[in-house]
């Protein structure tokens, strides 16, 4: 008799046993489908301009959302990955042109994306009185291109446009908010105004999910040297170190509402989170001239600057010695004098505010290009064209 007891007890323990190693086994299957569904569940964003100052910005941001990124590459003559050499691993690139329709499309059905950011652009202003045309075919018939793609292949992709500050020109008030008029003052600017209109207008007639973030002036170290910002924080760091005297400058009194890119990319996700499309002006609320932007690069490494002569006969010295001089080589035919933002719609329905102050940024700047030439030493690539 307790032998038969002491059995079934044996036996009892032996099937919960079993049931526990089931139970085991089918806990350690359901941890591993949801990975799977986690990775599959993955948002897939297409960005264009992918290699350009916003696009590595916005491509890290997302991968740290979690997002699966696919970046658009042009083909060039040189392959330069600088910005993204971080992420070359975690992003995949594919190959195409946003004038190019068929490349457009080809990228849309292969890579499924949920959101595109059309980051892609002839974004330097004076090279749009040099290349009217193709700018015009980038800037605007671009932007159409990848909005009638969507349309035919999938409408429910949500769209974001690269606008811009450019086009308020000859600003009809200040500050300019998402009501504010445009006055473009360049092909640059008039082509943007296209891409801005065609994104409304496929949103109003397709009730596509389309935005337009106008965008100002946003820097980093990783900004084109051609840009006002990156051409004096390099030249100072180079004078700092004794590379070079002086560098020359356009219009010093112009001025901008300048913030950091990273800050603005977060701006640009934001606007496809909502449940509606709508249209978003993104700044700092602050303006400064590029006098004002030359005075601090040179505080951040020790050097006060004085001014003396006017127009086109000025310069800026330190201790008694030119370090900037005015040419009208960097005057453009019209110029964009003033502007200043009012974001107050994005820190409303966004959520959004500029984390970078003006002194930050300049001094982050400066200190990169430093740090950049103190261990690589003057390269070919620091030599890159600053006469247009
Ligand atoms: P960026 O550094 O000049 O980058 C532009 C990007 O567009 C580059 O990756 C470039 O590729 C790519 N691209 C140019 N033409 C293309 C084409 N036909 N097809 C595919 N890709 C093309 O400019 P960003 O400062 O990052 O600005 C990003 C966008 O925002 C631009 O559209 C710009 O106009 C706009 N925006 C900029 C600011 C600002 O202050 N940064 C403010 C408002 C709006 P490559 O590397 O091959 O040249
Ligand atoms: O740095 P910039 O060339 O930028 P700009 O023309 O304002 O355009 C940038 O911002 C726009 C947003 O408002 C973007 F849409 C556009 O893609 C680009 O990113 O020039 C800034 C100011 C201008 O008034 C210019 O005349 O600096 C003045 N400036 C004075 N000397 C100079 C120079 N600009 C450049 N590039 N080089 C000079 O030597």
């Amino acid at each position: 008799m307790k032998n038969k007891v002491s059995r079934g007890v044996k036996d009892a323990f032996l099937k919960i046993k079993q049931d526990i190693n089931i139970l085991k086994e089918e806990l350690t299957d359901l941890k591993k489908d949801s990975t799977e569904n986690k990775n599959t569940l993955k948002k897939r964003a297409l960005v264009t301009g992918l290699t350009g100052q916003d696009g590595a910005y916005l491509a890290e941001f997302l991968l740290k959302k979690g997002y699966e990124v696919y970046g658009m590459h042009r083909r060039t003559s040189m392959e330069i990955f600088d910005r993204i050499s971080p992420l070359r691993k975690k992003i995949t690139l594919v190959d195409g042109d946003i004038t190019d329709f068929a490349s457009i499309v080809s990228i849309l059905k292969e890579v499924q994306p949920e959101e595109i950011y059309n980051l892609a652009g002839q974004s330097f202003v004076p090279a749009s009185w040099t290349q009217p045309i193709s700018t015009a075919e980038i800037n605007a018939l671009g932007v159409m291109k990848i909005l009638e793609a969507i349309r035919l292949i999938n409408p429910k992709i949500k769209f974001y446009q690269a606008s811009t500050s450019e086009m308020f020109g000859k600003v009809r008030e200040n500050p300019q908010t998402e009501k504010t008029p445009f006055y473009p003052r360049s092909p640059y600017g008039v082509s943007k105004v296209f891409g801005y209109f065609i994104t409304k207008n496929y949103r109003e007639s397709y009730n596509l999910f389309a935005c337009n973030g106008i965008l100002f002036n946003h820097e980093s170290p990783t900004r084109g040297k051609q840009f006002v910002t990156r051409k004096i924080t390099h030249s100072v760091a180079k004078i700092k170190l004794g590379y070079q005297d002086f560098f020359e400058i356009g219009n010093l009194n112009s001025k901008r509402d300048w913030g950091y890119a990273g800050d603005y990319v977060e701006a640009m996700w934001a606007m496809l989170q909502r449940n509606k499309p709508d249209d978003y002006v993104i700044g700092t609320g602050k303006t400064h001239s590029v006098r004002e932007f030359i005075e601090e690069s040179f505080k951040v490494v020790g050097m006060h600057i004085t001014w003396e002569g006017k127009g086109v006969e000025e310069v800026g010295k330190f201790e008694g010695k030119v370090v900037v001089k005015v040419s009208p080589k960097f005057y453009r035919p019209v110029e964009v004098e003033y502007l200043l933002a009012n974001s107050s719609k994005a820190k409303k329905e966004l959520k959004w505010t500029p984390k970078t102050s003006f002194k930050e940024l300049v001094k982050m700047m400066v200190e990169s290009d430093l740090n950049h030439l103190k261990k690589y030493g003057l390269m070919e690539s620091d030599k890159s064209r600053l006469d247009i």
